[in-house]
Protein backbone atom coordinates (compact mmCIF):
# COMPACT_ATOMS: atom_id res chain seq x y z
CA UNK A 1 0.00 0.00 0.00
CA UNK A 2 2.56 2.64 0.76
CA UNK A 3 4.41 1.55 -1.83
CA UNK A 4 1.49 1.90 -4.11
CA UNK A 5 0.95 5.37 -2.88
CA UNK A 6 4.94 6.56 -3.35
CA UNK A 7 4.43 5.35 -6.84
CA UNK A 8 1.58 7.32 -7.77
CA UNK A 9 3.05 10.29 -5.82
CA UNK A 10 5.96 10.05 -7.90
CA UNK A 11 4.15 9.89 -11.44
CA UNK A 12 2.70 12.64 -10.10
CA UNK A 13 4.87 14.61 -9.78
CA UNK A 14 6.29 13.73 -13.04
CA UNK A 15 3.63 14.30 -14.82
CA UNK A 16 3.83 17.87 -13.30
CA UNK A 17 7.54 17.99 -14.50
CA UNK A 18 6.34 16.96 -18.30
CA UNK A 19 3.67 19.52 -18.13
CA UNK A 20 5.87 22.65 -17.17
CA UNK A 21 8.64 21.72 -19.58
CA UNK A 22 5.41 22.18 -22.22
CA UNK A 23 5.57 25.73 -21.26
CA UNK A 24 1.36 25.39 -21.49
CA UNK A 25 -0.10 26.91 -18.53
CA UNK A 26 -3.98 27.03 -17.07
CA UNK A 27 -4.43 30.21 -14.62
CA UNK A 28 -8.31 30.82 -13.01
CA UNK A 29 -7.73 33.99 -11.12
CA UNK A 30 -11.11 35.71 -11.42
CA UNK A 31 -14.97 34.90 -10.63
CA UNK A 32 -16.73 31.56 -9.86
CA UNK A 33 -15.16 29.29 -12.55
CA UNK A 34 -15.40 28.33 -16.05
CA UNK A 35 -18.56 28.10 -18.09
CA UNK A 36 -16.94 24.85 -19.88
CA UNK A 37 -16.49 27.94 -23.60
CA UNK A 38 -13.04 27.99 -25.38
CA UNK A 39 -12.13 30.81 -27.66
CA UNK A 40 -8.70 30.66 -29.27
CA UNK A 41 -6.39 33.35 -30.20
CA UNK A 42 -3.50 32.38 -31.91
CA UNK A 43 -0.09 33.96 -31.57
CA UNK A 44 1.08 35.09 -34.42
CA UNK A 45 4.12 37.55 -36.44
CA UNK A 46 3.28 40.12 -35.18
CA UNK A 47 -0.31 40.33 -34.05
CA UNK A 48 -3.36 38.49 -32.31
CA UNK A 49 -5.45 36.65 -34.41
CA UNK A 50 -8.60 38.10 -32.70
CA UNK A 51 -7.34 41.65 -31.35
CA UNK A 52 -10.92 43.12 -30.10
CA UNK A 53 -12.61 39.98 -28.27
CA UNK A 54 -15.98 39.31 -26.45
CA UNK A 55 -16.94 36.78 -24.68
CA UNK A 56 -19.18 35.49 -21.88
CA UNK A 57 -17.95 35.19 -18.25
CA UNK A 58 -16.52 32.31 -17.25
CA UNK A 59 -15.41 31.72 -20.53
CA UNK A 60 -11.61 30.28 -21.11
CA UNK A 61 -9.25 31.78 -23.49
CA UNK A 62 -6.36 29.85 -25.20
CA UNK A 63 -3.48 31.80 -26.93
CA UNK A 64 -1.29 29.83 -28.52
CA UNK A 65 1.80 30.77 -30.21
CA UNK A 66 2.06 29.22 -33.58
CA UNK A 67 5.50 30.69 -34.51
CA UNK A 68 8.68 30.14 -33.37
CA UNK A 69 9.46 33.54 -32.06
CA UNK A 70 9.47 35.33 -28.01
CA UNK A 71 5.95 36.57 -27.34
CA UNK A 72 4.22 37.53 -24.25
CA UNK A 73 0.03 38.13 -23.07
CA UNK A 74 1.29 40.93 -20.79
CA UNK A 75 -2.15 42.22 -18.37
CA UNK A 76 -2.51 45.78 -19.06
CA UNK A 77 -3.64 47.58 -16.26
CA UNK A 78 -5.16 44.75 -14.41
CA UNK A 79 -4.42 41.64 -12.49
CA UNK A 80 -6.85 38.95 -14.26
CA UNK A 81 -4.03 37.43 -14.84
CA UNK A 82 -0.31 36.89 -14.69
CA UNK A 83 2.47 37.45 -17.62
CA UNK A 84 2.45 34.73 -19.51
CA UNK A 85 5.58 34.08 -22.04
CA UNK A 86 6.44 32.04 -24.79
CA UNK A 87 9.45 30.91 -27.20
CA UNK A 88 7.83 28.05 -28.93
CA UNK A 89 5.38 26.92 -31.47
CA UNK A 90 2.36 24.85 -30.14
CA UNK A 91 2.46 26.40 -26.36
CA UNK A 92 -0.55 27.75 -25.24
CA UNK A 93 -2.01 29.73 -22.31
CA UNK A 94 -5.51 29.87 -21.16
CA UNK A 95 -7.18 31.81 -18.69
CA UNK A 96 -10.38 31.70 -17.15
CA UNK A 97 -12.29 35.06 -17.06
CA UNK A 98 -15.03 34.76 -14.41
CA UNK A 99 -16.00 38.38 -13.72
CA UNK A 100 -17.21 40.87 -16.26
CA UNK A 101 -14.98 43.84 -16.93
CA UNK A 102 -12.32 45.32 -19.92
CA UNK A 103 -9.39 43.01 -20.12
CA UNK A 104 -6.57 44.58 -22.38
CA UNK A 105 -3.24 43.03 -22.77
CA UNK A 106 -0.02 43.22 -25.33
CA UNK A 107 3.07 41.27 -26.36
CA UNK A 108 6.04 43.02 -24.19
CA UNK A 109 8.23 43.00 -27.65
CA UNK A 110 6.15 43.80 -29.98
CA UNK A 111 3.87 46.45 -28.30
CA UNK A 112 5.27 49.16 -30.53
CA UNK A 113 4.31 47.11 -33.43
CA UNK A 114 0.54 47.19 -32.59
CA UNK A 115 0.67 44.03 -30.89
CA UNK A 116 -1.52 44.35 -28.58
CA UNK A 117 -5.60 43.22 -27.55
CA UNK A 118 -9.11 43.06 -25.49
CA UNK A 119 -10.68 40.57 -24.07
CA UNK A 120 -14.33 42.31 -23.09
CA UNK A 121 -16.25 40.00 -20.54
CA UNK A 122 -20.01 41.01 -20.61
CU1 LIG B 1 4.95 39.34 -29.92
Amino acid sequence: MKTYARRAALALSMAAVIASSACSEHQDLTGPGGNGEVVEIEIRNFEFSQPDLTIEPGTTVRWINTTSNFHTVTPDGHSAWNQWQTTGMGETFEVTLGDAGIYPYYCLPHRALGMTGTITVE
